[in-house]
C-alpha cells in the first residue's frame, strides 16, 4: 500500500470519527497522522517492519503506527470498520453544509438514508426533511442555499492552505540537486483569497537537457501525488489528495523572468501588458520581451528588466488585476507598499482566559520575537458562553494579569489591557461602560444573530460605534472565506460613521477572514477611516497570520501611512486612535 493509500484511510478515519462527534484530538491525531505519512519522501510500507522509524516521523505515536501496520497487513483498521457500519465517508461533506452538524447529519441518514449532498439536495427539494424535527421550511431555504454556495466554492483552495502545500512541495522538490529557486506564480503569488491551482517555478539544472529529464521524473515521482495528470519535457502536472492541482514548471535560468511575469498573470494584466509591448514595436512571451523586427532579446531575465523596458515600474504581483496598475506604474504614481517589516503591534488577540492556547505571558514573548513593541490583550466577553468569555468580575480581574505581564516585559514590548466586547443584537454592548474604561483597547465585535435583516444589522453596530469606549471594530462584515457570506449590512455607511467619530475599523488577517476585503479596504481609506490589521490569534504562532493580511493591505493598495498599527510605538499609536472619554 502506498503513502496515499494509507493517508487516504487515515483522513478517512478523521471524518468518520468527526461525524461520530469524537473527542476532537483524536480526530486531529488521524489528520495529523494522514498529513505526515502524505509527506514523506519515503514509502512508509518499507519501514513497517521497524517501529522505531515509523516513531520517528513527527505526528506518529506509538497508537498509530499500530493503526498504520494493521493497515499495510490487513487493507483496512478495525475502528475503520465499526464506524463503516454506521456511516458513510461522504458524510463528512455533509458537515460543511450550513446547520449540518453531527446529529443532524446522522438523523437524515437514519430517517431519510440520505448520506451525500446530491441526496441531501433532492430530499430537501421533495420535501422530506421538513417533516423531521428542527427542520423548518427556514432551515431548508438555508440548507439549499448552502448547498449552491459549496458547489461553487468546493474548486477553489483558501490561500493559507495553498500556501502550506506550495511550501511542503517545494521542499521535495529542493532535494533534487541542483535546484536554485522554487517561487510560486499564478494567484497564489498574486496573494488573492483563494486559488484554484497552484503554479510552481523551478530553475536550476536547465541547461543540460538528461538533467533537465531526470528533475522532471524526480518531480513526477514525489509520493504526495495522488493523480499525475500530465508529464511534459519542462511541465509536470498532478493533483493531491485534496484534489488541489500543481503545475510544476522547470527553466532556463535566463528566461526566468519572463515566465514568472507569465505565470503571474492575471491573464489581464498580461493581456494589457502585451497590447502595451505590441505598440511599442516588441512582443511578449514566457520566454522573453522581442524586438519584433529583427527578433532581439530586450530582457527576459528579471521581471523588472521586462516591466523597465516597456518604461513601466515595476508592478508588485499583488497589484496585477489590470485595475489600473499599468497607468501608475507608467505614472510612476504605484504606491509603495506596506510591508510585513512596517507592522509594529497587534492590537487583536485571545488568551488561555477565554479561547486562546496561550498566555499573556507566552504571547507577548512570541509578540516580541516577531519585532512588534506593542500589543492588545482582547478575550472574549461572556456572551460567547462557548469560549469562556469574561464577565466585568474576570475582566477586571484579567487586566490585572495584563499589567502584571506588561511590567515583568521591562517596556521591550508594551502589553495594554483590552477586549473583544461582543456588540449584542440591539447594538449595546456585552460589558459594563466602567469596565470598558478601564481598557485601552475596546475592540467591539459581531459573534451572534447573522441573520438579522440589513437594517436592523446597520442599526445594530452602528449604534455600538457610538459608545464612546469603542476604538476598533473587528471584523465588520463577519464573512469566512469560502464558508460564510457576510451578514447583511450596509458596510459603506457604518465605514463613514467610524471615519466621523474616529473608530479604527480592523483588517483581520486570519486568512478565514480577511475581514474587510480589499474592496472595503480601498472605500475605508477613501473615506478617511482609521484602519488597523490584526491578527486575532488564538495562539502564538497564529500571529505569523499577519502575513496574509499585509498581502490583502497590499492587493488593497494601502501603503504604511495608511494603517495605524504601523506607529512605532503604543503611545504614539494611542494618539491616533479615538480619544477615550
Ligand atoms: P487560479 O489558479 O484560478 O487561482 O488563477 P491563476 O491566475 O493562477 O490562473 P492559472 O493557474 O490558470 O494560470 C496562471 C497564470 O498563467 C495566469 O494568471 C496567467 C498565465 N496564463 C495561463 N494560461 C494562460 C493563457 O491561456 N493566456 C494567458 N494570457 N495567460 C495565461
Ligand atoms: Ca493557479
Ligand atoms: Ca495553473
Ligand atoms: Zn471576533
Amino acid at each position: 500500500m502506498d503513502n496515499i493509500s494509507i493517508a487516504r484511510l487515515l483522513d478517512e478515519t478523521a471524518s468518520l470519527l468527526e461525524i461520530d462527534a469524537a473527542d476532537p484530538f483524536r480526530i486531529r491525531s488521524y489528520r495529523r497522522a494522514a498529513e505526515a505519512v502524505e509527506q514523506q519522501t519515503t514509502q512508509i510500507a518499507t519501514l513497517a517492519d521497524d517501529p522505531k522509524q515509523l516513531l520517528a516521523i513527527p505526528g506518529i505515536g506509538k497508537g498509530m503506527v499500530v493503526n498504520i501496520q494493521a493497515l499495510l497487513t490487513t487493507g483496512t483498521l478495525p475502528l475503520r470498520e465499526e464506524l463503516l457500519q454506521k456511516y458513510k465517508p461522504t458524510m463528512l461533506e455533509l458537515l460543511r453544509l450550513p446547520g449540518m452538524g453531527p446529529k443532524t447529519v446522522a438523523l437524515v441518514w437514519s430517517s431519510c438514508q440520505v448520506c451525500d449532498i446530491d441526496g441531501l439536495e433532492a430530499a430537501a427539494k421533495a420535501g422530506h426533511l421538513t417533516k423531521l424535527p428542527r427542520m423548518g421550511e427556514k432551515f431548508v431555504t438555508k440548507l439549499l442555499k448552502g448547498i449552491e454556495d459549496h458547489r461553487k466554492n468546493s474548486s477553489r483552495f483558501r490561500i493559507d492552505k495553498a500556501q502550506q502545500h506550495a511550501d511542503t512541495i517545494s521542499d521535495l522538490i529542493r532535494a533534487f540537486p541542483g535546484i536554485d529557486e522554487i517561487t510560486p506564480a499564478g494567484s497564489l503569488r498574486r496573494g488573492r483569497e483563494t486559488v484554484g491551482d497552484i503554479d510552481l517555478l523551478v530553475t536550476g539544472p536547465a541547461c543540460e537537457p538528461d538533467v533537465v529529464s531526470a528533475a522532471i521524473e524526480h518531480v513526477a515521482a514525489l509520493p504526495l501525488i495522488d493523480k499525475l495528470l500530465a508529464k511534459g519535457q519542462n511541465k509536470v502536472s498532478f493533483t493531491l489528495r485534496n484534489n488541489l492541482q500543481v503545475d510544476v514548471r522547470l527553466l532556463p535560468r535566463a528566461s526566468y523572468g519572463a515566465a514568472l511575469q507569465y505565470f503571474t498573470g492575471s491573464k489581464m494584466h498580461n493581456v494589457a501588458l502585451r497590447q502595451r509591448a505590441i505598440k511599442r514595436g516588441l512582443t511578449l512571451n514566457e520566454y522573453a520581451l522581442l524586438r519584433v523586427e529583427d527578433n532581439v532579446i530586450i530582457a527576459a531575465a528579471s521581471e523588472a528588466d521586462i516591466y523597465n523596458a516597456l518604461a513601466l515600474d515595476y508592478v508588485p504581483p499583488e497589484l496585477r488585476e489590470n485595475s489600473g496598475e499599468l497607468e501608475a506604474a507608467a505614472a510612476h504614481t504605484l504606491p509603495h507598499l506596506i510591508t510585513r517589516a512596517d507592522i509594529r503591534g497587534d492590537l487583536h488577540m485571545h488568551t488561555n482566559a477565554t479561547d486562546g492556547r496561550d498566555t499573556i505571558r507566552q504571547m507577548a514573548e512570541a509578540a516580541l520575537a516577531r519585532g512588534l513593541t506593542y500589543i492588545a490583550i482582547t478575550d472574549h466577553s461572556k456572551n460567547l458562553a462557548m469560549t469562556n468569555g469574561l464577565d466585568d468580575k474576570r475582566a477586571l480581574a484579567h487586566i490585572k494579569g495584563i499589567l502584571k505581564v506588561d511590567a515583568e516585559m521591562e517596556g521591550k514590548i508594551r502589553v495594554l489591557p483590552g477586549i473583544e466586547v461582543d456588540i449584542l443584537a440591539d447594538g449595546a454592548l456585552d460589558l459594563d461602560d466602567s469596565t470598558l474604561a478601564q481598557m485601552d483597547i475596546v475592540v467591539a465585535s459581531v459573534h451572534s444573530h447573522f441573520n438579522q435583516p440589513i437594517e436592523e444589522m446597520t442599526e445594530r453596530v452602528l449604534r455600538a460605534l457610538e459608545n464612546p469606549h469603542v476604538r476598533i471594530l473587528g471584523h465588520p462584515t463577519g464573512r469566512k472565506v469560502l464558508s460564510r457570506e457576510g451578514y447583511a449590512i450596509n458596510i459603506d455607511l457604518i465605514i463613514k460613521r467610524a471615519a466621523e467619530l474616529g473608530v479604527a475599523v480592523e483588517h483581520n488577517a486570519n486568512p478565514a477572514r480577511s475581514d474587510l476585503n480589499d474592496l472595503n479596504l480601498r472605500i475605508a481609506k477613501q473615506f478617511g477611516c482609521k484602519i488597523v490589521v490584526d491578527t486575532d490569534a488564538h495562539s502564538t504562532e497564529e500571529l505569523d497570520q499577519i502575513r496574509y493580511g499585509i498581502t490583502q493591505l497590499r492587493r488593497a493598495w494601502l501603503t504604511p501611512a495608511d494603517i495605524l498599527n504601523t506607529e512605532p510605538t503604543a503611545e504614539a499609536f494611542l494618539k491616533n486612535l479615538r480619544p477615550k472619554p
